[in-house]
Parts: C-alpha cells; structure tokens; sequence
C-alpha cells in the first residue's frame, strides 16, 4: 500500500532520457565495504530501482566498472579521499565523476551511516526527477544527536499514541515483527534520525525488566535492526530498578550498594547489546520515583548512571520534565512553568560529562502555543537537548490535521541571548553555542501498527519535517514541506498547491478555534482531546487560565505574577514582562488582563476569541473542500482516508468554536460585535 511506504515512493520513471540517465548508474551497484550498514545501503537502492526502472537493475558487485560506488572515506583512494576529510561523523558526498570506464556516482560516508544516508540522499533526488549526472554534495549533519523516543509500553498500548499499538510489543512481550520494525528503521533513517529509545519514559513494572536477562536478548533484536541502519538502541529506565529488580531496600543515588548495582547491571546490558546507547529518565516527576525520595539532587541521581555507563560510552538523557502534579493552585507562590528551571538551574556544571539534560521545548507541557523553555542557554555547564513532540497529544491527536514544522522553527530560531544577540536555541542544541560534549534533539514519535503509521496519513510530513530538521534546522518550512508532498504523491501541481498551503496553515487553523493566546490546555482530563474549558487532570481549579468575569491569563511576571519571567535573559525577560511588548500570542501565558484589553491587531481579548474561534471553524471546513479537489489525483485509499479525518476535524471544531466561545460569553458577559450564535 502507498500509505505504508510514506515518503518511500520509488515510482516508475516514466521520462525515458531521466530513466535512461539513472540506469546508467543503477545497473551496477558496487561497495567498498561489507557492513550490516553498507547492506542495506544497497537493499534499498536495489529495491528503490527495481520499482523504478522496467529491467530491473544490476547488483552484481564488480560486474562492471561504472554505476554506483558505495564507499567509506577510508576506502576511497586520490582526490576524491582528500576532499572528503572535512566531513563530520555522520558526514556523506554524493559525487557524479567520468572515469575511463564510464560515468560513476560515489556515495562516500565519513563512515557507513554516511554511506547510508548518501544512498537515500541519491534516491531522493531520483524522486524528485532531478538529473544526476553532474553532483557535486556535500552534507554534515548539525546535530549530533538526533533521536527519536517511543512511548510504548510492554502490553502494546502506547502512551499518547493515535495510530494504532506498538510495533514493538504486544500482550507484555515483544511482537517479534523485525520486518515492520526494519521498515520503520527505514523512514526513521531516510531523514537522519540516529538513536532511538523504544520504551516509554513511563516506566512500569513490566518495562522495567527490559534490562533483565529474560528481556535482553529481545531487546539485542531490536537493537540489531535499528543498528543495520546506523540508529542505536536507548532504553527508558526505571529509577527505583534497584528495589524491583536487585531487592535492595533504597534506591538512594549515594548509597555503596545501589551505585554497585546499577554498574553490574549496566555491564550485563552491554553484554547482550555491545553497542547499546545508555538510558532515558523521568525521575520525581508524574508519579515516578526519583533522588527526591532520598533528600538527593538530580545531579546525584543522573550521575550515578552516568558512572555507570562510563566504561561503555553510553549516554545518560535526564529528563528536565520535573514539577509537582499535585500542587494546588490556590498557593500561587509556585507555577508549573517555573519548575524545570527551579530545580535544574542551580545544578549548572554538577552533571557527569555524558549526562544529557532533555528538556521540552516549553516550560508546560507541548501545548499548541506555549514560551520557549528558559533552561536552553542557561545552563553553559550542562550539555542540553531538546524535547519535541512529534506525537500530537494536546495538537489534534492525528484526527486533525496539525502540521507542526512551523512551531518547531519558531522554537528553534528562538533567540535565548545567553551569548548576546544570535543565541537561538538551534545553536545551543547543536552544540555550537557552548561546545558541550554532548547535545541535539530528540522527539516523541507518532507511530503505530496502522498501515499507515501516523493514523492522519498527513500526519506523516510531521515526522519527515522532524527528521530533516534535526538534520538541518536551517531548512525551511517551505523546502521541507514541498519535499514531503514529492516524495509521497509525486509531481502533480494541483496535489502539491493544495496539499501545501493546507499544511503550512493548518497548526495556526488548530490554535485558532482551540485555546488562545497562548493559555493552552481547556482539554478534557487524561485524554486531553476535545474541549474542556475547565478540564485538567493536575488541575483541581480549572486549567491553567484563571478566567473569572473580569479577565483571563496567567500572570507570570516579577511586577505582580510568580515571577516565572525572571527565568529568561535580560532582552526576554523585559519583552515578556511588558505588557506593551509581549506578543499578542503568548499574552495570556505571561500576563492576566480584562477580556477588553486591546490586542497590537486593535482587538480586544473578548473579540479576539471569538472571530479566532468563528474563523478557524470555518477553515477546517475549508481544509475539507481543498482536499475533496483532490480527488482521482492519488489512490483512492490515501484520498479517502484523509477524507474521513478532515470530515471528523471540521465537525470538532464547531464543537471547540461554540464550547469555548459560549464560555468566554458566559464568563464575560460581553456580546460578539458581529453578534454571530453563540449558545
Ligand atoms: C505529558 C503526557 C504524559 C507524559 C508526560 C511526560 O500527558 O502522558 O508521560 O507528558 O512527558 O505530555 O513525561
């Protein structure tokens, strides 16, 4: 089915001269090297032209002198050799060059992920109809990491999943399905992605013997898929292991006993799994167990794995995401926001050297409109990486459609000013700000067991545009889109027009009849889908918006709030602070005003949610009739499926539009100037 294959496409080239260009290269595909890594270079070029071209492609390695050449630096001999030293790891060239014995493709990775990557790189061109007779790339990625985390759990449910049960694990076992779970290595490597963790950051009991000899060799399964092609294995742990698993009586960071444990037992994970990448941890946060427990600091707790991985190279991803989800918000001393920054500020230059602190890119929760986490940049001591989330829990749960590439610009061209003017967050996350050890960007995945991954087949772009921005943050909304939209319906215009314009407007479409101005939440508790102006689980007062009959917002500012807005740099920190200064979208996240303060557009709070609300409404219908043109133009599977989304978005958001209209009425009690129905 098109759907499974996503951005996979390898569609007959039907242009004689471009098919006749490409078999010249294609019939012989020759590498340097043998690797598990170089193999499936060369499975999916032989795959990729066998679909492509009516004689199926040469593969016999040597047959002939010309066509592709997959090599390392290493291997390849002259120039050529010398050129490639500048590229970095994970590094590649793609170098079309006539020799005597004809015209030859060179796919040279500094090492075989390189090679790799070259070889989706070429067949990306190929897709996309471009000739490939005179090449000349050079490609180094900007992040060094650039992972992935699954939220699955052990009985096949996934936390926060909309597209189906795990892959990975059925019935509190694994599903065994290594050739879905290659397939997937595929996607997650056509785009760059290196390191993925395939447990949820939710440790229960069943998950955490992931680390137990029973679990292992399953683990060393998966792993060994993942590694053919060039991405490590990490594994989410559970903090209090020791007391389920070694039957100590703490799990305290600094005791003899527990740091012995955890030593042993990271050497027997390295036995089974020799190149295993380390461990995820949410620790004191939502339940879990934690240093807290034991009067430890953070830094006592990540450095005790830290330690243990040492010998081993392995990673330590620590996740920031630490508050209190029992606090009552009628002591308004504290904020949720506040927290990450609180806790893990002070511990600036204690961490280990291969600890990792993985932060969100906002200080609540992955909302559709939140601030930029104040902790990127503050923490010059600290390697540091971003948390996105690719998995749209609070953005639509793949039933509508919310392409979130324009969001993760905005965070990444984020300026934190930590080293003056041109301290963007993509510059602290690609190391190039401070030059920590460590550092990059990491997501939760959208995926499942559905045939088409993502559920929303849409839903796909998002983890295309996760993958390449991690690869080049600097790549635009606009390349990355159009991109997506050749790569999996080709190249009808028609297609590409609509399919991008819905796209790119469809997360400001999502923000429009949901909360706004930055608020967030007004879900319904624990699922989180669908309006509920009040709803939220950690919230026994009404979400996190402090509407009365006055006005709306949280104030957060040092004037007269909790203070929340010292957090950032100077330049932040006034901008936000003001309420002249801070932008309209984020008003209500940092400030608490009358519903009849007036915007920078000139409207007034009150007006501005309901034309917000009226228009957005309006424009998922919309985003039905720009597909329904669409029809005959692709499958009819993909334009279906789609179809049914879009149908079930336009319905949901008339429920958002007069739910949270009828309520900011209610509370206000101040009309619609354009007195449109509100309930
Ligand atoms: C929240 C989710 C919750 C996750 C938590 C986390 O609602 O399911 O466990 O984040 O990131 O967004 O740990």
């Amino acid at each position: 089915k098109k759907s499974y294959d996503a951005w996979l496409q390898y569609e007959p080239v039907m242009d004689k001269s471009l098919s006749g260009q490409y078999q010249q290269y294609a019939r012989s595909v020759e590498a340097m090297e043998t690797s598990s890594i170089i193999q499936s270079a060369k499975q999916e070029l032989h795959h990729a032209f066998t679909s492509m071209f009516e004689n199926t492609a040469g593969h016999d390695d040597g047959a002939e002198r010309c066509g592709i050449v997959l090599t390392t630096v290493e291997s390849v001999e002259g120039p050529l050799k010398v050129e490639a030293a500048r590229l970095s790891r994970d590094g590649y060239q793609i170098k079309s060059v006539l020799t005597s014995e004809g015209p030859r493709i060179y796919l040279i990775g500094m090492e075989e992920q390189g090679v790799l990557y070259a070889a989706f790189h070429l067949l990306r061109i190929m897709q996309n109809g471009s000739l490939v007779d005179s090449l000349n790339i050079t490609e180094n990625p900007t992040n060094q990491l650039r992972m992935i985390n699954q939220w699955d759990n052990m009985d096949g449910s996934i936390e926060r999943g909309y597209a189906g049960a795990s892959i990975f694990y059925d019935k509190n076992g694994f599903t065994g399905d290594l050739e879905r779970i290659k397939d997937y290595a595929r996607l997650l490597s056509s785009v760059g992605i290196n390191g993925i963790s395939i447990n949820n950051v939710n440790v229960h009991h069943v998950e955490t013997n992931l680390i137990t000899e029973s679990l292992l060799p399953k683990v060393a399964d998966v792993a060994a898929v993942f590694r053919a092609y060039g991405i490590k294995t990490y594994l989410s742990v559970n903090y209090a292991s020791p007391l389920q698993l070694g039957g100590l009586s703490t799990a305290d960071p600094l005791d003899p006993g527990v740091r012995a444990w955890w030593k042993e037992k990271t050497k027997e994970i390295y036995q089974y799994i020799p190149d295993f990448g380390g461990f995820v941890v949410k620790a004191d946060s939502e339940h879990r167990p934690g240093p807290f427990t034991y009067n430890r600091t953070h830094a006592d707790g990540a450095n005790m794995l830290g330690e243990a991985l040492e010998p081993f190279a392995g990673l330590v991803f620590w996740r920031c995401f630490v508050y209190n989800c029992l606090q009552d918000w009628r002591d308004r001393s504290t904020d949720r926001a506040r927290a990450a920054y609180d806790h893990f500020k002070p511990l600036d230059g204690q961490f280990h050297s291969n600890v990792i602190l993985q932060i969100k890119n906002g200080p609540m929760d992955f909302q559709v409109r939140e601030a930029v986490s104040p902790l990127f940049g503050a923490m010059e001591h600290t390697n540091q990486m971003l948390e996105l989330q690719v998995t749209q829990e609070y953005t639509g749960q793949q039933r509508h459609l919310c392409y979130l590439v324009p969001q993760w610009k905005e965070i990444l061209d984020f300026d934190t000013y930590a080293k003056g003017k041109g301290s963007e967050v993509k510059r602290v996350v690609d190391g190039s700000l401070y030059q920590p050890a460590y550092a990059g960007i990491t997501a939760v995945s959208n995926i499942g067991n559905d045939y088409n991954w993502t559920g929303h087949t849409l839903a796909q772009a998002n983890l295309y545009g996760y993958g390449r921005l991690t690869w080049n943050p600097d790549l635009s909304s606009e390349e990355i889109t159009a991109e997506w939209i050749a790569r999996t319906f080709g190249k009808d215009e028609v297609v590409h027009e609509q399919v991008r314009s819905m796209l790119l407007d469809s997360w400001s479409i999502y923000e429009n009849y949901t909360s706004p101005l930055g608020v967030g939440w007004m879900v319904n508790p624990n699922h989180h889908y669908g309006p509920n102006p009040d709803g939220y689980e950690y919230s026994l007062w009404g979400t996190y918006h402090f509407a009365d009959w006055q006005g709306i917002g949280v104030d957060r500012t040092v004037a007269s709030g909790t203070g929340y807005t010292s957090q950032y740099l100077k330049e932040n920190k006034e901008m936000y602070e003001s309420l002249q200064t801070c932008p309209d979208e984020l008003l209500l996240f940092f400030h608490h005003v009358p519903y009849t303060h007036e915007l920078k557009s000139g409207k007034t709070v009150i007006q501005h949610i309901y034309d917000t609300h009226f228009a957005g409404a309006e424009q998922a219908e919309n985003l039905k009739t720009m597909w329904e043109m669409l029809e005959g133009r692709m499958d009819g599977e993909r334009y279906r499926d789609v179809l049914s989304r879009l149908v079930e978005q336009a319905e949901h958001a008339k429920e958002w539009r007069d739910i949270i209209n009828t309520y900011f009425y209610r509370k206000s009690g101040i009309k619609d100037q354009q007195n449109r129905k509100i309930y």
